[in-house]
């Protein structure tokens, strides 16, 4: 590895140790094609911190109960566990309350329930969504069959060559009939970081409510949802080293509290008779059924693990890890950057003049090196760039620049296969 293009070797800095990171994520000890791991498809999952593996292992092992239903010890232990967690993410992402916290499988599910149960019982012929170019597809199709049940009209802001949000269209676009602007936080196909203050600022002064895709955000940037002054905010916890099939809908209260439930069944209810029901409060009347006990506890582990670590301290690492790479891989002769924007997340998207992003991601693994290559459930995005696909390297706070620098000489071995 060239030594002067390392920015730890030369520069030790406060904040966040990577190497003392990766001693807590089990996995990515081993070895693939006989060389050491480099992870570097966070965009897609994270891997798990043993903190969060141990207390999922801890509520199995220990106090494994349904939750809300039982007055005996292990019912009580779950559910204060499972509630505990719920706090957590509300202080997370500052939200005024617990009861604004609702937890769903993930961001695709909680943008599903806000299209089914806001957009359904609220929108109407010709009322308008804005959403932008840059979403991925789980902010794009929710909406289209919302529009297929009510005759609203989807509309997309365009974005500019580097991948960033025109404003002065998004300005333009917002009128009488548009009723909700959903927009990402940060894009996963491009990193772009959406300038969500004046987003919403505008938005909420045409009074259109605003839903924030926070996907790709959670686990690299502090999330003030008040600050912000977003109506509804979404993530995975996943992809915020927790577990899969749990994820966070955060809404104004005010506004959950009008919205009619979004599936129906047990949980979600105080009385019913084969009559009429009657719904449970907020948040439980959007949760129907048995919920991820286990994904829920975990979360609020990885929730613990990344205040602990800091989000200033990773937002700081990984801008440093992605200017270390942009700069690298710029210095490759025939490799296009794909999203440029002046405020990017730490993902790299680029294409190889006359090599398929897959045949890309494929010699990287054998050597060791993981990351994705497609389209990235983004194809408006790849139509938009003129792209079919492209090769993906997204970071984590455990990532390293010897692992950059890994991927940057993988990417040359890779053209000189091709050449
Ligand atoms: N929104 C964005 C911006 C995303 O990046 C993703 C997942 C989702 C929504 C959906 O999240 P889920 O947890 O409900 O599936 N993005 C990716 C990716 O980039 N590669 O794999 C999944």
């Amino acid at each position: 590895m060239s030594a002067e293009r390392s920015i730890h070797r030369t520069r030790p800095r406060p904040g966040l140790d990577a190497e003392r990171v990766r001693a807590d994520f089990p996995l990515l000890a081993q070895q693939v094609h006989g060389m050491p791991l480099a992870y570097l498809d966070n965009a897609a999952t994270t891997q798990k911190p043993r903190q969060v593996i141990e207390e999922i292992e801890r509520y199995y092992r220990e106090y494994n109960a349904n939750i809300h239903r039982g007055v005996h010890t292990l019912s009580m232990r779950a559910t204060e566990a499972y509630e505990r967690a719920r706090s957590r993410a509300a202080q997370f992402i500052n939200a005024t309350s617990a009861q604004e916290i609702v937890f769903v499988r993930g961001t695709t599910e909680a943008i599903n329930l806000v299209a089914q149960s806001w957009g359904r019982s609220r929108l109407q012929a010709g009322d308008e969504i804005l959403i932008s170019a840059m979403e991925h597809h789980s902010n794009i199709v929710p909406w289209q069959i919302l529009c297929g049940q009510t005759g609203a009209r989807l509309r997309v802001i365009p974005i500019n060559d580097a991948g960033e949000l025109i404003i002065e269209e998004y300005e333009r676009m917002l009128g009488e009939r548009t009723r909700l602007v959903a927009v990402g936080h940060i894009s996963n196909a491009l990193g772009t970081i959406n300038p969500l203050d004046r987003i919403i600022e505008l938005a909420r002064q045409r009074g259109a409510r605003t839903l924030i895709d926070g996907a790709q955000a959670a686990a690299h940037t502090r999330v003030d949802v008040q600050a912000l002054g977003c109506d509804f905010y979404a993530f995975s916890g996943h992809k915020l080293y927790g577990p899969t099939g749990i994820g966070v809908l955060y809404g104004r209260e005010a506004l959950l509290e009008e919205m009619p439930p979004y599936q129906g069944g047990g949980d979600m209810i105080k009385v019913v008779t084969f009559e009429r029901t009657e719904y449970n409060d907020l948040p439980y009347k959007f949760e129907a059924g048995t919920p991820h006990i286990a994904g829920g506890i975990g979360l609020g582990a990885a929730i613990d693990y990344v205040e602990r670590l800091g989000l200033d301290e990773i937002a700081a690492y990984e801008q440093e890890l992605l200017a270390y790479a942009t700069e690298a891989a710029r210095a490759i002769k025939g490799l296009r950057l794909i999203g440029t924007a002046a405020h990017k997340g730490a993902i790299l998207s680029f294409v190889l003049e006359g090599i398929h992003p897959h045949d890309i991601g494929t010699i990287l693994d054998h050597q060791g090196i993981a990351i994705r290559s497609g389209h990235h459930c983004a194809m408006p995005v790849m139509e938009r760039f003129g792209v079919p696909a492209t090769a993906r390297a997204s970071f984590a706070a455990y990532n390293t620049p010897v692992e950059v620098d890994r991927l940057i000489r993988g990417v040359e071995a890779v053209k000189k296969v091709f050449s």
